[in-house]
Protein backbone atom coordinates (compact mmCIF):
# COMPACT_ATOMS: atom_id res chain seq x y z
CA UNK A 1 0.00 0.00 0.00
CA UNK A 2 1.52 3.58 -1.28
CA UNK A 3 1.11 6.52 1.30
CA UNK A 4 1.10 9.95 -0.87
CA UNK A 5 1.94 13.21 0.94
CA UNK A 6 0.96 16.58 -0.43
CA UNK A 7 -2.07 18.37 -0.99
CA UNK A 8 -3.05 18.09 -4.76
CA UNK A 9 -2.34 21.34 -5.58
CA UNK A 10 1.34 20.96 -5.02
CA UNK A 11 3.52 18.56 -7.67
CA UNK A 12 2.06 15.48 -5.47
CA UNK A 13 -0.69 15.13 -7.96
CA UNK A 14 1.61 14.44 -10.66
CA UNK A 15 2.01 11.04 -7.96
CA UNK A 16 -1.96 11.33 -7.25
CA UNK A 17 -2.71 11.07 -11.43
CA UNK A 18 0.10 8.38 -11.78
CA UNK A 19 -1.28 5.96 -9.19
CA UNK A 20 -4.84 6.70 -10.58
CA UNK A 21 -3.85 5.87 -13.95
CA UNK A 22 -2.47 2.67 -12.08
CA UNK A 23 -5.65 1.68 -10.58
CA UNK A 24 -3.49 0.63 -7.58
CA UNK A 25 -4.87 1.56 -3.96
CA UNK A 26 -3.16 4.47 -2.17
CA UNK A 27 -3.92 6.35 0.99
CA UNK A 28 -3.69 10.00 0.75
CA UNK A 29 -2.90 12.74 3.54
CA UNK A 30 -3.26 16.54 2.15
CA UNK A 31 -0.69 17.96 4.04
CA UNK A 32 0.66 21.96 2.60
CA UNK A 33 4.98 22.14 2.47
CA UNK A 34 6.22 21.97 5.99
CA UNK A 35 3.80 20.55 7.62
CA UNK A 36 4.55 18.25 10.64
CA UNK A 37 3.26 15.08 8.10
CA UNK A 38 5.53 16.00 5.45
CA UNK A 39 8.51 17.20 7.76
CA UNK A 40 8.40 13.91 9.75
CA UNK A 41 9.48 11.70 6.25
CA UNK A 42 11.26 14.45 5.11
CA UNK A 43 13.17 17.09 6.89
CA UNK A 44 13.04 19.27 3.83
CA UNK A 45 9.50 20.05 3.86
CA UNK A 46 9.17 19.65 0.19
CA UNK A 47 6.25 17.70 -0.90
CA UNK A 48 5.40 15.19 -2.75
CA UNK A 49 6.47 12.07 -0.41
CA UNK A 50 5.37 8.79 -1.10
CA UNK A 51 5.82 6.19 1.63
CA UNK A 52 5.98 2.67 0.97
CA UNK A 53 6.56 -0.16 3.24
CA UNK A 54 7.81 2.33 5.75
CA UNK A 55 10.41 4.18 3.30
CA UNK A 56 10.33 7.31 2.28
CA UNK A 57 10.67 8.33 -1.44
CA UNK A 58 10.70 12.20 -2.68
CA UNK A 59 10.77 14.51 -5.77
CA UNK A 60 8.45 13.76 -7.93
CA UNK A 61 9.96 12.67 -11.08
CA UNK A 62 12.36 10.03 -9.23
CA UNK A 63 8.64 8.62 -7.69
CA UNK A 64 7.40 8.68 -10.93
CA UNK A 65 10.03 6.90 -12.57
CA UNK A 66 10.01 3.78 -9.79
CA UNK A 67 6.36 3.62 -9.94
CA UNK A 68 6.52 3.09 -13.92
CA UNK A 69 9.36 1.10 -13.68
CA UNK A 70 7.78 -1.36 -10.53
CA UNK A 71 4.44 -1.39 -12.59
CA UNK A 72 5.65 -1.39 -16.08
CA UNK A 73 3.42 0.76 -17.13
CA UNK A 74 3.33 4.63 -18.36
CA UNK A 75 7.24 4.01 -19.38
CA UNK A 76 9.69 2.59 -21.83
CA UNK A 77 11.78 0.01 -20.29
CA UNK A 78 15.40 0.80 -18.84
CA UNK A 79 18.14 0.52 -21.42
CA UNK A 80 15.81 0.78 -24.74
CA UNK A 81 16.03 3.93 -26.91
CA UNK A 82 12.78 4.47 -26.54
CA UNK A 83 13.73 4.70 -23.38
CA UNK A 84 16.26 7.61 -24.10
CA UNK A 85 14.10 9.53 -26.19
CA UNK A 86 11.80 9.30 -23.24
CA UNK A 87 13.84 10.37 -20.76
CA UNK A 88 14.96 13.50 -23.22
CA UNK A 89 11.92 14.71 -22.87
CA UNK A 90 11.11 14.13 -19.40
CA UNK A 91 14.45 15.84 -19.13
CA UNK A 92 13.04 18.54 -21.41
CA UNK A 93 10.11 19.34 -19.63
CA UNK A 94 11.50 19.85 -15.92
CA UNK A 95 14.41 22.25 -17.51
CA UNK A 96 12.03 24.51 -20.10
CA UNK A 97 9.06 24.40 -17.98
CA UNK A 98 9.05 22.80 -14.35
CA UNK A 99 12.04 25.37 -13.71
CA UNK A 100 10.46 28.44 -15.70
CA UNK A 101 7.35 28.17 -13.33
CA UNK A 102 9.40 26.96 -9.95
CA UNK A 103 11.30 30.08 -10.34
CA UNK A 104 8.31 31.75 -11.14
CA UNK A 105 6.51 30.48 -8.00
CA UNK A 106 9.86 31.22 -5.68
CA UNK A 107 9.79 34.92 -7.09
CA UNK A 108 6.20 35.48 -6.10
CA UNK A 109 5.63 33.39 -2.36
CA UNK A 110 8.29 31.29 -1.31
CA UNK A 111 11.22 33.28 -1.12
CA UNK A 112 11.80 36.05 1.88
CA UNK A 113 10.23 39.43 0.64
CA UNK A 114 13.72 40.44 0.11
CA UNK A 115 15.13 38.25 -2.44
CA UNK A 116 11.93 38.24 -4.59
CA UNK A 117 12.21 39.86 -7.67
CA UNK A 118 9.12 40.56 -9.20
CA UNK A 119 10.50 41.44 -12.77
CA UNK A 120 12.11 38.18 -13.40
CA UNK A 121 8.13 36.61 -14.20
CA UNK A 122 8.32 38.44 -17.10
CA UNK A 123 11.48 37.46 -18.22
CA UNK A 124 10.61 33.17 -17.78
CA UNK A 125 7.00 33.96 -19.09
CA UNK A 126 8.82 34.95 -22.51
CA UNK A 127 10.78 31.98 -22.57
CA UNK A 128 8.07 30.11 -21.69
CA UNK A 129 6.66 30.66 -25.24
CA UNK A 130 9.75 29.24 -26.53
CA UNK A 131 9.40 26.39 -24.54
CA UNK A 132 5.68 25.62 -25.91
CA UNK A 133 6.78 25.88 -29.07
CA UNK A 134 9.53 23.17 -28.73
CA UNK A 135 7.04 20.92 -26.72
CA UNK A 136 4.85 21.20 -29.59
CA UNK A 137 7.33 20.15 -31.89
CA UNK A 138 8.62 17.09 -29.70
CA UNK A 139 4.67 16.45 -29.55
CA UNK A 140 4.82 16.07 -33.57
CA UNK A 141 1.38 13.82 -34.58
CA UNK A 142 1.13 12.36 -31.09
CA UNK A 143 -1.07 11.94 -29.73
CA UNK A 144 1.50 11.71 -26.84
CA UNK A 145 5.10 12.51 -27.09
CA UNK A 146 6.21 9.13 -27.37
CA UNK A 147 3.47 8.72 -30.31
CA UNK A 148 0.65 5.77 -29.17
CA UNK A 149 1.97 4.99 -25.74
CA UNK A 150 1.66 7.82 -22.84
CA UNK A 151 4.29 7.89 -20.78
CA UNK A 152 5.16 9.15 -17.54
CA UNK A 153 6.87 12.49 -19.58
CA UNK A 154 3.21 12.67 -20.45
CA UNK A 155 2.38 13.42 -16.76
CA UNK A 156 4.76 15.71 -16.19
CA UNK A 157 3.80 17.79 -19.61
CA UNK A 158 -0.15 17.57 -18.10
CA UNK A 159 0.71 18.58 -14.56
CA UNK A 160 2.80 21.62 -15.54
CA UNK A 161 0.31 22.76 -18.51
CA UNK A 162 -2.11 22.98 -15.25
CA UNK A 163 0.35 24.83 -13.09
CA UNK A 164 1.35 27.19 -15.99
CA UNK A 165 -2.53 28.18 -16.24
CA UNK A 166 -2.86 29.01 -12.47
CA UNK A 167 0.40 31.03 -12.48
CA UNK A 168 -0.94 33.14 -15.69
CA UNK A 169 1.02 31.95 -18.02
CA UNK A 170 0.78 32.34 -21.65
CA UNK A 171 -1.29 30.19 -23.07
CA UNK A 172 -0.51 27.10 -25.29
CA UNK A 173 -0.79 27.00 -29.11
CA UNK A 174 -3.95 25.45 -30.23
CA UNK A 175 -2.31 22.04 -31.49
CA UNK A 176 -0.59 21.92 -28.19
CA UNK A 177 -3.86 22.50 -26.04
CA UNK A 178 -5.64 20.30 -27.54
CA UNK A 179 -2.67 17.64 -26.44
CA UNK A 180 -3.43 19.29 -22.95
CA UNK A 181 -7.04 18.64 -22.79
CA UNK A 182 -6.40 15.13 -24.09
CA UNK A 183 -4.53 14.68 -21.04
CA UNK A 184 -7.15 16.37 -18.68
CA UNK A 185 -10.05 14.63 -19.98
CA UNK A 186 -8.30 11.45 -18.95
CA UNK A 187 -10.92 9.59 -15.99
CA UNK A 188 -7.60 9.22 -13.65
CA UNK A 189 -6.65 12.97 -14.42
CA UNK A 190 -10.49 13.87 -12.54
CA UNK A 191 -10.05 11.20 -9.88
CA UNK A 192 -6.40 12.67 -8.91
CA UNK A 193 -8.17 16.13 -8.67
CA UNK A 194 -10.53 14.92 -6.22
CA UNK A 195 -9.20 13.22 -3.86
N1 LIG B 1 12.03 18.45 -7.30
C1 LIG B 1 11.00 18.27 -6.30
C2 LIG B 1 10.48 19.63 -5.87
C3 LIG B 1 9.51 19.50 -4.69
C4 LIG B 1 8.98 20.86 -4.31
O1 LIG B 1 9.72 21.88 -4.31
N2 LIG B 1 7.69 20.88 -3.96
C5 LIG B 1 7.07 22.12 -3.56
C6 LIG B 1 5.54 22.02 -3.73
S1 LIG B 1 5.11 21.75 -5.40
C7 LIG B 1 7.38 22.37 -2.11
O2 LIG B 1 7.24 21.47 -1.30
N3 LIG B 1 7.82 23.61 -1.79
C8 LIG B 1 8.15 24.00 -0.47
C9 LIG B 1 9.56 24.53 -0.40
O3 LIG B 1 10.26 24.60 -1.44
O4 LIG B 1 10.01 24.88 0.66
C10 LIG B 1 9.88 17.39 -6.87
O5 LIG B 1 9.74 17.31 -8.10
O6 LIG B 1 9.18 16.74 -6.10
Amino acid sequence: MYTVIGNARTRAFRILWMLEELGVPYTHIPAAPHADEVRSHYPAGKVPVLIEDGTALTDSTAILTYLADKHSAFTFPAGTLDRAHQDGHTQFILDEMDALLWTAARHSFILPEQDRVPDVKNSLKREFVHSLERLQQRLGEGPYLMGDTMTIADILAGHCSRWAENAKFPDAPAPLQVYFERLRNRPAWQRAGQT
